[in-house]
């Protein structure tokens, strides 16, 4: 038996186990099983594969996982930090939420961070895609889209916090969300998805639904500021980008512009818009946009006809657009069509030069199941597609469905695997970039319900692993998650160099170190309080277990600003600072500053102490703020 083989069984025991604990009558592999095993006779064999496998799911205490899975927290607004195979919770990485833990939404650092959009509280994150080299994972940042608030953050990768976030002017939703892959990520790109009159001030046109527009958006990946926006017709969905530096792709799902359900679905048909890179730079150049709503970024008008797009008609309401990562196709997930579109992109040169009609970038339109949603693809010509109605993941081989699409008999679908249930996106490990692996793949399910202990009306949603090595897919984990992952994105682990200490001076707080200058404080040495009229700026170094303020006074009604500088070298030791009944707690890492403002209304002894767990004596960390009436 190779090791392989070994892994193989291993998998086909652990479904069958678990399918007949729920009862139920669909086994697949049933064959391999001869007699029920008990989970101690399980747990060693287990764990026996697991050290022989070449693709073992198995990670034991201390090992460390082969990759680290970026994951959107949906509705929880936050990005988190999965390891993969093992599917741990590494971190979470508070986005456009507000964590009480780190401080995020609560500290002076965070709210500049935020700008614009610092009063928000709440977010919906959908699509987190890490910058790329020559269209591999560089390990820089991770994007992220927030669909509530129209906005888009960045995630700096050395530290592993949110540097940067904007608001999207003239679109309301910004959903799908990818980034140029070659030569480098010189641009973010993302879809306003609700269209809305291009002059939204509530003075005109506001029920005319003929001037509603969706714009296409393009970021610049290191200013984060908005480069140029493209009209189009109908809404925008899903995008991505290919491996040449040339076009974009996007699918949109309402070409009616109905304005509800039943009128966004009439037509059979809507359509993927293509966008020439070149042609819009050129077009920005040669200053033809206009701009709206008073702000001056730039807009292009790629409505059909324009020479910047193309339009190809695809079957009903696409929703997930995937380049596969051998550069040579778009697919436009059907939705309610049961098929998926593949654009051949060596073809849209010859579409842009209307050499050929939009339709002829179609080479193949394979029928895979009922509700296709999203592709990912290995690094043998299959992909995968999830099927939200099927409850199910549709292996097919890309060149088979050409083949099919041009008459030859062939059956193009390889495999199909339950999953549960109703999967939206899944991701393969490295799959959107040329370092496509073929061994993991993940589907996000929407659904969980017997899969777990039940835990009230509300229930995880189930985030499955997926061994995709061998010929047959094999699940191998449940992995439930709070409300609510869309996508992710698998990085090897040999692309990532996060930090162990805090950079003096760090840019993310450096706005504060600045004032610290001014005020005439070295935030590395010096405790020290300084009263600029109503305001306090509170300085203290932090070193386990002590404060280097073990008091400071201020007067009823004063801003008070505390500062506070973690001088720790030592890896882990984290500092918190947090100030009984006011609401103000943060986390300060080893090496960092960080600051919270508040008002001080309430007088007399007020304490505040380290929450997070640093030391022996870490309860004894703690202070007192005098509030003089
Ligand atoms: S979307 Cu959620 S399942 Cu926002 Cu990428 Cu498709
Ligand atoms: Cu410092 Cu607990």
């Amino acid at each position: 038996m190779s090791n392989e083989d070994k892994s193989s069984n291993k998998v086909e025991l652990e479904n069958a186990d678990r399918r007949k604990f729920f009862g139920k009558t669909a086994l697949l592999g049933a064959g391999a099983v001869a007699a029920p095993m008990t989970a101690a006779m399980f747990a060693s064999m287990a764990k026996a594969n697991a050290s022989e496998a070449g693709n073992s799911a198995f990670v034991h205490p201390g090992d460390l996982d082969e990759y680290y899975g970026f994951w959107s927290g949906g509705h929880s607004g936050e990005v988190r930090i999965l390891g993969i195979p093992s599917m741990r919770e590494l971190m979470r990485i508070p986005v456009f939420n507000t964590d009480s833990a780190t401080g995020w939404g609560l500290t002076d650092e965070s709210k500049r961070i935020k700008g614009d959009s610092a009063h928000l509280l709440a977010g919906d994150s959908h699509h987190p895609h890490m910058s790329m080299t020559d269209g591999r994972y560089n390990g820089k940042y991770v994007f992220i889209n927030d669909k509530a608030n129209s906005r888009v953050a960045r995630i700096r990768c050395d530290i592993m916090k949110c540097d940067k976030m904007i608001t999207i002017p003239n679109v309301q939703a910004i959903h799908g969300l990818r980034v140029q892959k070659v030569p480098h990520t010189k641009y973010v790109i993302c879809n306003g998805e609700f269209e809305i009159p291009m002059n939204n001030d509530g003075k005109s046109s506001m029920r005319d639904v003929d001037t509603y527009r969706s714009l296409f958006n393009v970021i610049d990946a290191e200013t984060m500021e908005i480069a140029f926006q493209v009209m189009v017709d109908g809404n925008l969905d899903n995008t991505d980008a290919d491996y040449d530096g040339k076009y974009f792709a996007s699918t949109c799902y309402n070409s009616e512009m109905g304005m509800n359900l039943g009128e966004m679905i009439t037509a059979e048909r809507d359509h993927v818009v293509v966008f020439s890179l070149a042609r819009c730079e050129a077009a920005v150049k040669a200053g033809k946009f206009k701009t709206y709503n008073g702000n001056n970024v730039p807009v292009l008008d790629g409505r059909k006809g324009s020479e910047l797009t193309r339009y190809i008609p695809v079957p009903k309401s696409p929703h997930g657009m995937n380049t596969s990562p051998n550069g040579k196709y778009f697919v436009a997930n059907g939705k309610l069509s049961p098929t998926v579109s593949v654009i051949s992109i060596k073809k849209l040169d010859a579409l842009f030069a209307n050499k050929i009609k939009p339709r002829d970038a179609i080479i193949a339109e394979p029928e895979l199941g009922l509700g296709p949603l999203h592709t990912a693809f290995d690094n043998k010509g299959n992909a995968y597609t999830t099927l939200f109605l099927d409850s199910q993941i549709a292996k097919w081989n890309v060149e088979d469905a050409i083949a099919a699409h041009n008459g030859k008999k062939v059956n193009y679908i390889r495999q199909k695997l339950d999953v549960h249930y109703q999967p939206g996106h899944n991701h393969t490990s490295a799959g959107e970039t040329r370092d496509a692996d073929g061994k993991w793949l993940i589907s996000l399910c929407k659904f969980s319900k017997d899969r777990f202990l039940p835990v009230g009306p509300l229930r995880p949603e189930n985030d499955q692993l997926i061994d995709i090595s061998g010929d047959e897919m094999k699940l191998v984990h449940d992995g439930p998650t709070y409300a609510e992952p869309h996508d992710c994105m698998i990085v090897h682990r040999s692309k990532m160099k996060p930090l162990k200490l805090w950079p003096r001076n760090d840019p993310f707080f450096a706005e504060t170190i600045a004032q610290a200058k001014k005020d005439g404080v070295d935030v590395y040495t010096q405790s020290k309080v300084i009263r600029d009229g109503k305001k306090v700026r509170v300085y203290m170094t932090s070193v386990a277990p002590n404060f280097g303020l073990t008091d400071f006074t201020v007067k009823l009604g004063d801003e008070v600003t505390v500062i506070v500088t973690n001088l720790d070298q030592v890896e882990d030791v984290t500092h918190g600072f947090c100030l009984t009944n006011h609401g103000v707690q943060m986390e300060i890492g080893p090496q960092a500053t960080a600051s919270i403002t508040f008002t001080a209304d309430k007088p007399g002894v007020q304490w505040y102490y380290c929450n997070w767990f640093c030391h022996a004596l870490h309860m004894e960390m703690r202070g007192r703020m005098f509030v003089e009436a």
